[in-house]
């Protein structure tokens, strides 16, 4: 056995035991690579997702609603500093990643990419969408790189509140006037499929998944997280009162969950490739900001270089003084 080899098979046990793997430690390539790739467009969609829900904040209904928005939004850019960092532990550089978002070479979630037309659209995000994120991410707190998993646990917590704030706005609408059940039941009708979306391609189509399964960087497929995100709505629908815009959807008595029906995975790819209602715009949105944002990039370096320099000033200061006695 080649050491490369022999290597690859000590990593193995470590994974099979469930030791999480950290930065210093001896690492496949492509196990690495595989992080930086999933961490990084999770980190690109945390802050890509803060546009959508941003632009409702001068609009959002009320004091208490607004600030409950804002707050969520700001969460987000937490989770998006949280997982770049976690991934820069892998050795790529956040500015890196960052150049990758703006070529258009690093993904980020598909979800991100449809317009917010109405408020109940804010409540449908936060319904649908955050639950979808609860699903997937519960799954990554067991993930197999440590920093990863630590990220996750805390996500995960704010994730929880932010699916609440959405249930509650749809709540509050689907008790309202006709036009506002009308707004809760157009906004569900438009994020469900895209929503369904988030968890992936197929299970036979995923070119990712048996690798990050048996690294456990992936504890559940990307089916089988689908496939629960279903029959946990099914449920919570009841509540609102109102429907999901699927014909095929009912039990399955043998399978023990529900049927659905086929996803169109053209409009999937196409929004992946770039040609979505919003990709554009998202994008420059973020290319926008990251240019407006220099002054504040090169003020932060020039203070932080101000002080490790004086900090360094008092350290020689101090061996001066240490000296002379
Ligand atoms: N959109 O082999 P597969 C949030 C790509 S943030 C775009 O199954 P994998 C929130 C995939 O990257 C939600 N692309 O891939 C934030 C791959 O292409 P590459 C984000 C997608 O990685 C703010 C190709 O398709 N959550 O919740 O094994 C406000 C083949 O797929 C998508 C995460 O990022 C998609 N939906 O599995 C509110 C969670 N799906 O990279 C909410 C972490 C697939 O080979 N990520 N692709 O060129 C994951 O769990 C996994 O990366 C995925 C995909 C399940 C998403």
């Amino acid at each position: 056995m080649s050491t490369a080899q022999h290597n690859d098979t000590l990593f193995q046990e470590r994974v099979d035991q469930e030791i999480k793997i950290e930065p210093r430690d001896w690492m496949p390539e492509a196990y690495r690579k595989t992080l930086v790739r999933q961490i990084s467009q999770h980190a690109h969609s945390e802050i890509v997702g803060m546009l959508p829900e941003g632009n409702w904040i001068s609009r959002a209904p009320s004091l208490k609603r607004k600030a409950i928005l804002i707050a969520k939004v700001q969460d987000e850019a937490g989770h998006g500093l949280y997982l770049y960092s976690a991934a820069e532990t892998l050795g790529t550089s956040r500015e890196q990643m960052i150049n990758d978002l703006h070529s258009g070479k690093a993904k980020y979630s598909s979800i991100f990419n449809y317009p917010t037309l109405t408020w109940a659209d804010i409540g449908a995000i936060g319904w649908l969408v955050d639950g979808a994120a609860i699903l997937n991410q519960v799954m990554l707190c067991r993930t197999s790189y440590g920093p990863y998993a630590r990220a996750m646990v805390r996500i995960c917590k704010e994730e929880s509140f932010h699916q609440r704030q959405g249930f509650d706005i749809l709540i509050a609408l689907s008790k309202g006037t006709d036009a506002q059940k009308a707004m809760c039941q157009d906004a569900i009708n438009r994020w469900w499929w895209p929503s369904l979306m988030m968890f992936g391609p197929k299970d036979t189509e995923s070119t990712n998944s048996d690798q990050s399964m048996k690294w456990k960087i992936k504890r559940k497929s990307n089916d089988e997280l689908r496939q629960s995100f279903v029959d946990m709505c099914v449920q919570q629908i009841k509540v609102l009162g109102m429907t999901l815009p699927d014909p095929d959807l009912k039990w399955n008595e043998a399978k023990g969950c529900h049927d659905f029906g086929e996803i169109n995975w053209d409009e999937f790819w196409n929004v992946v490739k770039g040609n979505g209602p919003c990709n554009k715009q998202r994008l420059d949105a973020r290319k926008k900001a990251w240019a407006e944002g220099e002054w504040v990039r090169e003020a932060a370096t020039a203070f932080a270089n101000k002080r490790q320099k004086s900090k360094l000033e008092s350290l020689n200061n101090d061996a001066d003084i240490r000296k002379a006695v």
